[in-house]
């Protein structure tokens, strides 16, 4: 290698406070996985000898403990995007201690690129190998690393020796050009190429290479409940019922799923229901059941930008590396998420909500309001650009304190214009062509908990005071003001607004 090996001191040298950071990876894979932390560790240090220590960080979407969760923890993060899932970096967002900025991920390149937010002072970047000339072969999680690489005033090289040197050829490195000279992204179908395997670095901008041998880490689901295994099943029926339907065609459509319980949920339903064909994805990120689907063949190809499997799901695909190479392409986010390459596919979209109001409008980030919990994610990306917008979630958390389904709510992050169908465990709601009013019986009929459903009429009733959309905008918060009240959003009073 023609790069000086470096220690992770020396290259957490170079980053200061007020350094703007990017990082490779999406999730944990592909994420550097020893540089950051000891940025971290120099922050405390800075920080115990009084002096100022926070950088600017951009990832491609979330990454893990050994960097948003240390770095929060010891309060080194000034500014922050696209998205984050780490319980330290949560409670620094939601105290205002790092200035996070929640961005579509599809759209944080080409901001930057566009000078929006400044300069990219270094990259780190985690590879598989590297030749002489800067060739790289990344790992298991792409994000943003094009542009970082690109933009990148100096470039840190972690090479993770963990990574099976069989990876070569799973990756295509596309990076658009900008307006007024883009041009359509070629990819016509989920297993088209763009463009390379390796990632380009420009080498007199490395500044060495820190020789890493670590696991990705990912942590596993919790094991489906009846609540997420009904959701799943419900998904799996709606999509069956298009299918014969004829409004999704017989060759099916590629299928987009979200992140967390209910979407792993989802994907085991997928597997089981034989109503609906082998597909293909083209997602942001395969979850552990999607290697599973693939070896069953109910999978036939995907395309997302990283590989979120757990460890032993990791030494599965390498040890079948020849199987999934052939039906795996890891691209960067800004293709992954692209909407124009999402609307030309047909992408099928299904995404989890929080919480969903009566007329359709998704909140996905805002605990009741106001508490960031991990941010949009590629939902909207995705959402906005379907052939088919799901969303699904339980009708009720927190064993019915809190029900899931709203009057208005707190926080809107898909709104109902891009919303056709919500599915909860109770049912399904078609919204498409529905009126505001239809939708809210709709969904209060078929989504809605038992317990939620008479509280919601009421509403309803209470609300009809005319307009398209009919709200009492005194009580319609009123769940949420019974929650932070009572700690039970059964114990809305409507007749305090009557
Ligand atoms: O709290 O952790 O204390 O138990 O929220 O809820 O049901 O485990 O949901 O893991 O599926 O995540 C929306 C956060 C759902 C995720 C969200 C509490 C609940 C629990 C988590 P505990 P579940 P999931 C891009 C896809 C945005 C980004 C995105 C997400 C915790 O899916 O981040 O879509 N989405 N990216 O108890 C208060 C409510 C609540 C609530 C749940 N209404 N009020 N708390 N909780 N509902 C596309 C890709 O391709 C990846």
């Amino acid at each position: 290698m023609a790069f000086p090996i470096i220690t992770a001191e020396e290259a957490a040298s170079y980053i200061q406070d007020g350094t703007t950071v990017g990082l490779s990876g999406f999730t944990a894979p592909g994420v550097p996985k020893v540089v950051p932390e000891v940025v971290a560790n120099n922050a405390l240090k800075e920080h115990e000898a009084g002096r100022p220590f926070k950088i600017d960080l951009f990832t491609g979407a979330s990454t893990g403990p050994h960097v948003d969760g240390i770095l929060a923890e010891n309060n080194a993060l000034r500014r922050r995007s696209p998205y984050q899932n780490q319980p330290n970096l949560r409670k620094r967002i939601n105290s205002h201690d790092c200035n996070y900025f929640d961005l579509h991920l599809s759209e944080l390149a080409q901001k930057l690129r566009y000078g929006f937010y400044g300069d990219i002072d270094i990259a780190v970047i985690e590879v598989q190998d590297i030749d002489d000339d800067g060739n790289a072969v990344l790992g298991l999680g792409v994000g943003n690393v094009p542009t970082f690489a690109k933009m990148a005033k100096k470039v840190i090289i972690e090479h993770n020796k963990h990574l099976s040197p069989k990876l070569r050829g799973m990756h295509d490195i596309y990076l658009p050009q900008d307006p007024p000279c883009r041009r359509e992204i070629p990819i016509f179908k989920v297993s088209d190429r763009a463009g390379s395997p390796l990632l380009h670095i420009d080498p007199s901008k490395i500044i060495g290479v820190v020789e890493t041998d670590a696991p990705e880490g990912v942590k596993a689901f919790s094991a489906p409940d009846d609540t997420t295994l009904q959701i799943g099943a419900n998904v799996c029926h709606f999509l069956a019922e298009e299918l014969h339907a004829g409004r999704i065609p017989s060759s099916f459509l590629p299928l987009q799923s979200g992140v967390g319980n209910v979407a792993n949920a989802v994907l085991y339903g997928l597997a089981e229901n034989l109503d609906i064909p082998p597909f293909e994805m083209y997602s942001e990120v395969l979850q552990d059941a999607v290697a599973d689907l693939l070896m069953k063949g109910r999978c036939k190809f995907a395309s997302a930008s990283s590989l979120t499997v757990t460890d032993p799901v990791v030494e599965q695909i390498f040890d079948n590396i020849d199987f999934f190479r052939e039906r795996i392409i890891l691209r960067p986010s800004e293709i992954s998420n692209n909407p124009e390459v999402i609307r030309r596919l047909g992408v099928i979209a299904m995404n989890t909500a929080l919480e969903a109001d009566i007329f359709g409008n998704i909140n996905s980030t805002h605990v009741t309001g106001v508490r960031m919990m991990n941010g949009i994610g590629g939902s909207g990306d995705f959402t906005r650009n379907a052939y088919i917008s799901i969303f699904s979630c339980p009708s009720i958390t927190k064993e019915g304190l809190i029900s899931n389904i709203v009057p208005m709510v707190s926080h809107v992050d898909h709104t109902e214009h891009s919303v056709d169908v919500l599915i909860t465990e109770q049912g399904i709601a078609d919204l498409r062509g529905l009126d505001p009013v239809q939708r809210a019986n709709c969904i209060i009929d078929n989504c809605a908990h038992p317990m939620y459903k008479e509280l919601l009429r009421d509403y309803l009733k209470l609300s009809r005071r005319g307009g398209q959309t009919p709200h009492n905008l005194h009580a319609s918060l009123g769940f949420h003001t019974a929650f932070i009240e009572n700690g039970d959003m059964r114990t809305v009073d409507w007749s305090k607004y009557e």
